[in-house]
């Protein structure tokens, strides 16, 4: 690992060397291939270097954002902001086609679905954006983005067929126009458009693999809906789709994921991981278009039973960030996308088995909004580093795949850093006024030696301790690194402050917006005001005299603005209000904020509780006349042959998200023994089954298994009388379709097998229902995914204005049931946070006995949590890793009645409790943001026909 960090450490300060002039690694002649395919836009090209943007070369820096992960489309703009002030200059994002086509034929993108308030957002923060609508896209989603009802359609998927092609058309045409709508040729700001995701993995008999007749019918899908931005690939390094290939896109690119995604031993970095043949690989697949990386590891993601995404961020935090995206920028990787930059939440059943709730992901911004990772800081400080090198964008890396140590000797002419070292140019340049600031930064410690072409006389303005001299023309300082901060002002009109790591931390570079208010994106020529603060630095404007800034504090925080700020600064604002400020000779403004909270929130404990019953279909004389009569004798899913007398499979009736309910009627003969059941719901699943209102068993499940086999004895029944075996199932979303052939997303969710003793299997008569009316989903607010068969869900008792004055009054989750079933609690909580605050909440679920360390066997039970009717926590007791679950805010009403609800699952006899329950506060942040509007939403209605 030493050596790792010693060689990014020399690649960086090739960089660094290039940005203080004096001279670059040299290039080799690059050879070009004559292809290229006729443009159908000219505002976005691309040589062998980069993309160009109206003409200008763009750096795009980009972070993977998935707008459908934060169901708040007031806090879009916030994120887009956060990744701005990294100093990126884009964003990809995925659309789930799951969530917009919930019924074949009907697609829909409205409220917290629609795009435009997404593009909008990214337009106003300056950020270019990449368009990955799949349709499929993996991302950990139900289906890697497929709608269950999939499952009925027949034949290989992602190849050439009828059937699954056709069944894609009505989605590739809505979402290619809606984001045809917003690309740069209309003013908008997506500039790349990536069809299909990772597309070359089959079975051996799927021959060709790829197929370029299916990648060309979604080229040809997308092209028809009027994309005419250039076509980028996400592939594996093999050359799929690259320019002058069958069905090739216009800019090949790959992913790398070079830690993987076991967090389980998160201080081992695997041997090799550093990739240093990928310059040479993308030369033979692609010399014409900029090396790529349409997905670089920004994080993990991190299965039920795993290990936390706090352990996956040792294994892929800023110590990762230091080492393998240097490595990226030693390659000249100049469309640079970091999967994820922000995660997000798996809320309402979005994601897939292999996921829980939390889609952290070890991200730079974590779920809750905050950025207060360090590895957030690094990303910034390297971001920061590589968008001021304008150079940078031509560059061509030397050959690295014979030694780690070929830059050495160029190095060496250049007075800059002994092997060990970590010093750092961070940014400069910021054009108002005639000042060009360098900010340099290393490990508190190490010694550094930085070198000026022409710098003129030094003086040091403030600190002490760095020696000033003169080499072959050049000024020479050295010093060695410490707390306190050094200002060096160079004849040349430079101003180099050298810090140490954690002090360059706190300093910001914000763009200046253009005349029309908007942030240019490409970085390369903007104009920049660089602050001094801490928590977060959002935006700087100019007006005359006036320079108003905007961010948030975590702190008392003083703000230092060393650049940018007008001479004869007459009015300095801080998130619109006036501040006392002053400014010193060199133009240096200096003000403070001063950070007082005073934030509470209610006791869950205090809240008036209300109890209903959620499993009224084990009652004696329950009426499931209008439950799905499942009747089918064959399956429409070809992926399996059912053994069973008729279909118990959710997807055959429409039945595609969260629990599944059965009911089988029998008239007993006195020969039951027992009841043997296979049940399949995906990873970490369970069932529960009862005879009458007798509990029989459960399958409690465990982190990996898809599927269950038990054999439950059951009571003595009377002979001749009429029974019914209550069968629950959590489904937990649909598998995801990677590998060609396997046809995985097929798998199936429901009752698989079953044997009743002492009878033939057709005796039983079977009832199915999951969400009520299936697939004409009832809460078109929040989408077909967001609520499952649960009686509270079917009557919509999770929505707000549920009727719960009627229900029991209880002690809520903590105080539990005494036997295996299903409880469902209500409560209204009010929230009177104070404006201008911005305050992660998260429900923390305590649990004494840690029975969230994997392979630990505590008690089973599930829950699942909603907050004014978005299911935003699936909590499992015996698998983990997840007790705590943030809910954004515009989820919450901070300023209001909010309504929560929890349903309890008990998948053991004597019952379940939730051990401590509590509404955490994550962060108190006095924000610059300004009001987050509550995301679209409905209230609760009786509803027709509900059972
Ligand atoms: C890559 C997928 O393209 C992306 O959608 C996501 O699933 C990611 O993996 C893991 O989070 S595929 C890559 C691992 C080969």
């Amino acid at each position: 690992m030493h050596s790792l960090r010693a060689l990014s450490t020399i690649l960086f300060a090739g960089f660094a060397v290039q940005t203080a002039g004096l001279g670059f690694i040299s290039k080799p002649g690059m050879q070009v291939k004559p292809y290229k395919r006729e443009l159908l836009q000219d505002i976005v090209t691309w040589d062998e270097h980069s993309i160009f943007v109206h003409g200008e070369r763009v750096l795009f820096y980009s972070g993977e954002f998935h707008p459908f992960r934060l169901p708040v489309p007031g806090l879009w703009l916030d994120v887009f902001q956060k990744i701005r002030a990294l100093g990126y200059t884009g964003v990809s994002f995925y659309v789930d086609w799951a969530l917009l086509e919930g019924k074949p034929g009907s697609f829909s993108a409205e409220g917290i679905f629609a795009f435009e308030p997404f593009f909008e957002a990214a337009s106003k923060a300056g950020i270019y954006l990449l368009a990955r609508p799949g349709p499929y896209i993996n991302a950990e989603v139900s289906g890697g983005g497929f709608p269950g009802w999939l499952q009925r359609v027949p034949g290989i998927f992602r190849n050439p067929n009828p059937a699954f092609e056709n069944a894609t058309d009505l989605y590739a045409k809505s979402i290619g126009e809606i984001i045809a709508r917003a690309q740069i040729t209309n003013g908008g700001p997506v500039i790349l458009f990536q069809p299909e995701n990772e597309y070359y993995d089959c079975l051996d008999w799927v021959d060709p693999c790829p197929n370029p007749i299916y990648m060309q019918y979604v080229e040809d899908q997308f092209r028809d809906a009027g994309i005419v931005v250039p076509y980028i690939v996400n592939d594996n390094n093999e050359g799929n789709f690259a320019p002058g290939t069958k069905a090739a896109t216009d800019i090949y690119g790959i992913d790398n994921y070079p830690l993987g995604f076991d967090c389980g031993s998160p201080y081992t970095w695997p041997a090799n991981a550093l990739a240093t043949y990928l310059t040479e690989t993308h030369l033979e697949n692609s010399p014409t278009t900029p090396f790529s990386y349409i997905e670089f590891q920004g994080g993990s993601f991190d299965p039920w039973g795993g290990w936390g995404f706090q352990q996956c961020l040792e294994l892929v935090g800023y110590q990762f960030e230091r080492v393998f995206y240097k490595n990226n920028f030693a390659s000249a990787v100049t469309i640079f996308s970091i999967y994820m930059t922000y995660g997000g939440t798996n809320w309402g059943n979005l994601g897939h088995p292999g996921g829980y709730t939390s889609y952290d992901y070890a991200a730079v911004i974590k779920e809750n909004l905050m950025v207060d990772r360090e590895k957030y800081s690094e990303a910034k400080l390297e971001a920061n580093f590589v968008v001021a090198s304008p150079a940078y964008l031509t560059s061509v890396p030397a050959n690295l795949s014979n030694t780690s140590y070929t830059t050495t000797s160029r190095l060496s002419v250049t007075p800059l850093l002994d092997d060990e070292s970590d010093t750092k140019f961070y940014v400069l340049r910021q054009s108002y006024g005639s000042k060009t600031i360098l900010i340099v930064y290393g490990g508190e410690g190490e010694q550094h030696e930085l070198a000026v072409s022409n710098g003129g006389e030094g003086t040091l303005s403030e600190g002490d301790g760095v020696q000033m001299g003169k080499r072959n023309g050049a000024t020479v300082l050295n010093w060695s690194t410490s707390s306190s901060r050094r200002v060096v002002q160079l004849g040349c009109g430079l101003t180099i402050y050298i810090l140490d790591r954690n002090s360059a931390y706190n300093y910001w570079v914000l763009k200046l917006p253009n005349e029309n208010g908007l942030y240019a994106p490409s970085g390369q020529e903007a104009s920049t005001v660089i602050v001094k603060a801490g928590y977060l630095m959002r935006n700087a404007t100019i007006s005359g005299d006036t320079l108003n800034l905007v961010g948030d504090f975590n702190a008392t925080t003083d703000i230092e603005v060393v650049g940018g700020a007008p001479n004869n600064l007459a009015t300095l604002n801080v998130n619109g209000q006036a501040s006392e400020f002053t400014q010193d000779e060199y133009g240096v403004a200096s003000t403070s904020v001063s950070f007082n909270p005073d934030i509470s929130v209610p006791s869950l404990s205090s809240l008036d509780w209300k109890y209903i019953d959620s499993l009224p279909e084990i009652k004696p004389g329950y009426d499931d006349s209008l439950w799905r009569n499942a009747d089918l004798t064959q399956s429409y899913n070809d992926k399996i042959n059912i053994t069973t007398p008729v279909s118990l499979l959710g997807a055959d009736y429409g039945f595609l998200t969260g629990t599944l309910l059965f009911r089988g009627h029998f008239t007993a003969n006195g020969n039951e023994e027992d009841i043997f059941l296979e049940t399949q719901g995906g990873s970490a699943f369970g069932s529960s089954v009862w005879i009458g209102d007798t509990y029989v068993g459960s399958w409690a499940g465990y982190d990996a298994a898809a599927n269950g086999n038990d054999t439950y004895t059951l009571p003595n029944l009377q002979s001749g009388s009429e029974y019914v075996i209550t069968v629950v199932v959590d489904q937990q979303g649909m598998d995801e379709n990677y590998v060609v052939g396997e046809n995985e997303m097929k798998s199936p969710r429901g009752i698989l097998r079953y044997r009743l003793s002492g009878h033939a299997a057709s005796d039983v008569t079977w009832k199915i229902t999951g969400n009520l009316h299936g697939e004409d989903y009832e809460d078109k607010t929040r989408g077909p995914l967001n609520e499952g068969g649960l009686y509270a869900e079917r009557q919509g008792y999770h929505l707000p204005g549920a009727p719960i004055d009627s229900w029991s009054s209880s002690g809520g989750p903590t105080e539990g049931i005494d036997s295996a079933g299903i409880a469902f609690y209500g409560a209204e909580l009010e929230l009177d946070l104070p404006s201008g605050w911005d305050v992660p909440l998260s429900f923390t679920f305590v649990n004494s006995t840690s029975a969230n360390a994997p392979g630990s066997s505590a008690y089973a039970y599930h829950v699942q949590l909603y907050v004014n009717g978005f299911q935003y926590g699936k909590y499992k007791n015996h698998i983990g890793p997840q007790t705590s679950f943030p809910v954004p805010q515009g989820i919450w009403d901070y300023h209001g009645t909010n309504y929560i609800a929890f349903a309890l699952w008990s998948l053991e006899a004597d019952g379940a409790k939730v051990e401590g329950l509590e509404l955490t506060v994550n962060g108190t942040i006095l924000s610059g943001y300004g009001d987050i509007p509550m995301a679209p939403m409905s209230n609760w209605e009786q509803r027709q026909g509900a059972y």
